[in-house]
């Protein structure tokens, strides 16, 4: 397996700090709730944050890896260290990864770039959103569904449980959908279907381009 080096969050280092979100918490309405989305950040991805920081208070050693090479490293950490980092460094990086592929522009289209590589993996868009909608819905608890390049630079989809992070399998991930209830349980109780239908309207596939180009890069 081909080794991975950072591409993505290279400028995330110890200690880490809450990203801000690039839009206002109600930005997303009516798709994704103002109530959940502050819950979300401010509660859920700074504990991640806070329990990440906690760890490496006590393993100086790693303080100077980036949060990817902590992810990419994973299975080479102490095992203390490697239980935090695969669920709170993996918090961090899927929940920073999260905010950033969303838009206020509503309903936006795959780039060029983006498209051809959908067609080339999946046949078609449609395809595509079919088999993403099928491991959305499918992770049993807690988990996430990603666009990864795998090491042969094709597009795939993959389920992750917790929040174990796809860098930590030798996938490079492009964009990811956060399952867990506490990101929809507000405002749609158990209806996990209806918040990844939401989910689609938010994707910023411009900034999913970005992140395939650095991803491609390396
Ligand atoms: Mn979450």
């Amino acid at each position: 397996m081909k080794k991975l080096t950072p591409y993505l969050f290279t400028q995330l280092k110890y200690p880490y700090t809450l990203p801000p979100l690039p839009y206002v918490y109600e930005a997303l309405e009516p798709h994704f709730d103002k109530a959940t989305m502050v819950v979300h950040h401010q509660k859920h991805h700074q504990a991640y944050i806070d329990n990440l920081n906690k760890a490496l208070e006590t393993n100086s050693q790693y303080q100077a890896y980036t949060i990817e090479e902590l992810l990419i490293s994973l299975s080479t950490l102490p095992t203390d260290l490697k239980a935090v980092v695969q669920n709170h460094g993996g918090g961090h990086y899927n929940h920073s990864l999260f905010w950033q592929t969303l838009t206020t522009k509503f309903d936006q289209q795959p780039t060029t770039v983006i498209a051809h590589k959908i067609d080339e993996a999946f046949g078609s868009f449609e395809k595509f959103k079919e088999a993403f909608d099928k491991a959305a819905r499918t992770v049993f608890g807690s988990g996430w569904a990603w666009l990864c390049l795998d090491q042969k630079d094709k597009f795939v989809i993959i389920p992750t449980p917790n929040q174990d992070n796809p860098l930590s399998q030798g996938l490079r991930p492009l964009l990811g959908l956060d399952v867990w209830e506490h990101a929809y349980y507000l405002k749609f109780q158990n209806r996990r279907v209806d918040y990844i239908d939401a989910w689609w309207h938010l994707i910023n596939w411009q900034e999913v381009e970005t992140v395939y180009i650095k991803a491609s890069a390396i």
